[in-house]
């Protein structure tokens, strides 16, 4: 039998994977490990799958992810550091047949713009928002953000988060599943092909619920900085598990649609 030539193997049907048309060939400027890149080929991958490229506009975070623009090829919008989900919501109430989402990290999110996630959510705004959670501020030297764990060494807390100073690790993604706006909540992961899987399939079925006008998407990826925490990607993918998971555990929270205004309608008030 004639031995395997590559020529043989690498052809169109026996392709399994690929990159998706909607990433550019602008290089990923993310340092190795990171959890970015993974998500960006995610959302990609969805808006190829859904068809919805021409209809699709991302709001670009500030932070590590701050040239997101630069690597998915639909419209954009940069929002100012926290401000993500209030620009969305303009650009979807405008136009409300667009695919309209949010890409921030947790020093954007949870941090400077707490006002606006809450408030988006809130309102049960059509948009998705995606929130990666590295437990850090990565782009500007790896200080404590709300997010960071107790007992985490950073750069602004090189003995570790203490609660009497700096209080508790903030679960903001609890919070947004509480508020009536919120139709689906849910904390993923993408550090194993299991995860990414999984993340790909809450992330597509955010994007369908936009769709649907049920409220607002909201997926938590729960990440690692292996820069900012100082050890490498394998040491961090374990640290995450064993130290983030337990606080921040994976799965759905909440998956259905906004409450119904009924619920919380008063009487007219007799004149
Ligand atoms: C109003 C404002 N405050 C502070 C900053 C500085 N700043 C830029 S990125 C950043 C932190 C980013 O951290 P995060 O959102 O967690 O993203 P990551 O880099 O970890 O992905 C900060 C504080 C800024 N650009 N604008
Ligand atoms: S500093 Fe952290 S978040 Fe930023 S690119 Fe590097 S690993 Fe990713
Ligand atoms: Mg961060």
């Amino acid at each position: 039998m004639a031995e395997l030539q590559i020529q043989d193997i690498i052809k169109p049907e026996n392709k399994v994977y690929g990159k998706s048309k909607i990433m550019t060939d602008t290089p990923l400027h993310y340092c190795y490990g990171c959890s970015h890149g993974v998500v960006h080929k995610l959302v990609a991958e969805v808006i190829e799958e859904l068809d919805i490229q021409e209809e699709t506009v991302g709001v670009a975070p500030v932070g590590c992810s701050v040239m997101m623009y630069n690597y998915l090829d639909i419209d954009w919008m940069e929002a100012a550091h926290g401000r993500a989900p209030a620009v969305a919501t303009g650009y979807k109430r405008v136009n409300p047949k667009k695919y309209v989402f949010s890409y921030q990290g947790d020093g954007d999110l949870a941090a400077i713009g707490t006002a606006e996630t809450m408030h988006a959510v809130n309102r049960g705004e059509n948009i998705v928002m995606i929130f990666i959670n590295n437990a850090i501020y990565g782009m500007t030297g790896g200080q404590m953000a709300p997010t960071t764990m107790i007992g985490q060494a950073t750069s602004t807390s090189p003995y570790g988060r203490n609660v009497d100073i700096n209080g508790y690790p903030l679960k903001i993604t609890e919070l947004v599943a509480h508020l009536p706006g919120a139709a689906y909540v849910t904390r993923q992961s993408v550090h194993t092909p299991a995860n990414v899987r999984k993340c790909k399939k809450a992330i597509k079925k955010a994007f369908e619920n936009s769709k649907k006008n049920i409220g607002t998407s909201f997926i938590e990826v729960v990440s690692t900085c292996n820069s900012g925490w100082k050890i490498d990607p394998v040491a961090a993918n374990k640290w995450m598990e064993e130290n983030m998971f337990p606080f921040y555990p994976l799965g759905d929270i909440k998956d259905g649609q906004r409450d119904s205004d009924e619920k919380y309608s008063v009487q007219k008030l007799k004149k």
